[in-house]
């Protein structure tokens, strides 16, 4: 994890002594915690990394994590009770002036606690930009646990299809395919899984709820698993029964808005741009301002992992960020379609790394 850590202090500029990440209690647990150390089980509250511009690291764990942080190879200082992280923070902190801290993940309480065991002539400097930075561009092995994750996502929704029928509720279908991700793997779904069937499809972050499913249904399935704490982010618009023209004419428009972006999601392209390529195709057709959210984000240890593509996104895009093409058409009262996949910018271009059909499926 040497180059990660390395990374971060390259992408600071200025000279700093050490940066702290500092976990507090679920869910404001800083995943860049385990970006730095390489660690990819357990929870991790309370805990913290130190890391060195030599590009070490140290970790400060609770005995309860122990063997978890272990496998890591890294330095452990184990606290086994309240008063002990008190003792280990004030010598971790010794002698140091310029420390650079998460800010957009750290909570104030735990910046309070490391102010209190600095010494007093410590500056603390905002290290978030860096961190986020070096996350976006992932290595082989973040790749290989966000293809792992795809990999599993793609082949739960497929065994979720013949399940989806009139009369099941979504949240149904929701459980149905997170027991699917979790039997082929995944340590649990990535975020809440969303089954908007109906005129609830046209809420984009709706989740699932007790509505029965019905013949004629357009239905929004948007998930994604956790492999190695890694994400991934998938969605698919089924349709109950043979679609009508208007269903099969709005699912088009979509997946040629989502083939228009793919196409621009090559290095060196701003996020805008590729934003702007599905968002011109929709809005030149009857779905005109229908597209109500941005094209894309970063996916990785977060399922949005940092940068977006959207209308004024400034983001350049590298060879090996991890970004997903997502358009939708949302028409209120009648329903939504939304087709998306996790993509790996390659030199030669964008490639789906999610491989779930993505023809309009009929159930
Ligand atoms: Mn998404």
């Amino acid at each position: 994890m040497r180059e990660r850590v390395k990374r971060i202090f390259k992408n600071v500029g200025d000279h700093l002594d050490l940066i702290v990440l500092m976990n507090s209690t679920e869910p404001h647990v800083d995943m860049s915690f385990f970006y730095a150390t390489g660690v990819t089980d357990g929870i991790f509250e309370g805990c913290a990394a130190w890391l060195h511009p030599d590009g070490s690291a140290e970790i400060m764990t609770s005995a309860l994590e122990e063997q978890a942080a272990k496998k890591s190879g890294l330095p452990l200082h184990i606290f086994r009770h309240r008063e002990e992280p008190a003792k280990i923070l004030r010598n971790l902190l010794k002698g140091h002036r310029r420390i650079g801290i998460n800010a957009a993940e750290l909570t104030y309480e735990a910046y309070t606690r490391l102010r209190k065991y600095a010494p007093k002539n410590a500056r603390f400097l905002d290290v978030s930009g860096a961190v986020v930075q070096a996350r976006l561009v992932k290595d082989a092995a973040e790749i290989e646990s966000i293809q792992k994750a795809c990999d599993i996502a793609s082949r739960s929704f497929e065994e979720t299809l013949p399940f989806i029928r009139p009369g099941v509720e979504e949240a149904e279908v929701a459980s149905e395919l997170v027991y699917h991700m979790q039997k082929n793997g995944a340590t649990g779904p990535s975020f809440r899984t969303i089954v908007g069937s109906g005129p609830n499809g046209a809420e984009p972050h709706y989740t699932a709820g007790p509505r029965k499913i019905e013949k004629g249904d357009l239905i929004v399935i948007d998930f994604g698993s956790l492999y190695r704490m890694y994400c991934s982010d998938v969605t698919r618009t089924v349709v109950v029964g043979p679609p009508s023209e208007e269903q099969r004419l709005m699912f088009d428009t979509v997946a040629r808005a989502q083939e228009a972006a793919l196409a621009k999601m090559r290095p060196g392209t701003k996020g805008k741009a590729v934003d702007a390529a599905a968002r011109s195709l929709i809005d030149a057709t009857k779905y005109k301002g229908l597209f109500i959210h941005g094209l894309g984000h970063s996916v990785g240890l977060a399922v949005h992992d940092g940068g977006g593509l959207h209308m004024t996104s400034e983001l350049v895009l590298k060879s090996n960020m991890v970004m997903t093409d997502e358009p939708g058409v949302y028409v209120p009262g009648f329903g939504g379609v939304r087709i998306e996949d996790t993509v790996l910018i390659t030199p030669k271009g964008g490639q789906y790394m999610s491989t779930a059909p993505r023809e309009l499926l009929v159930v």
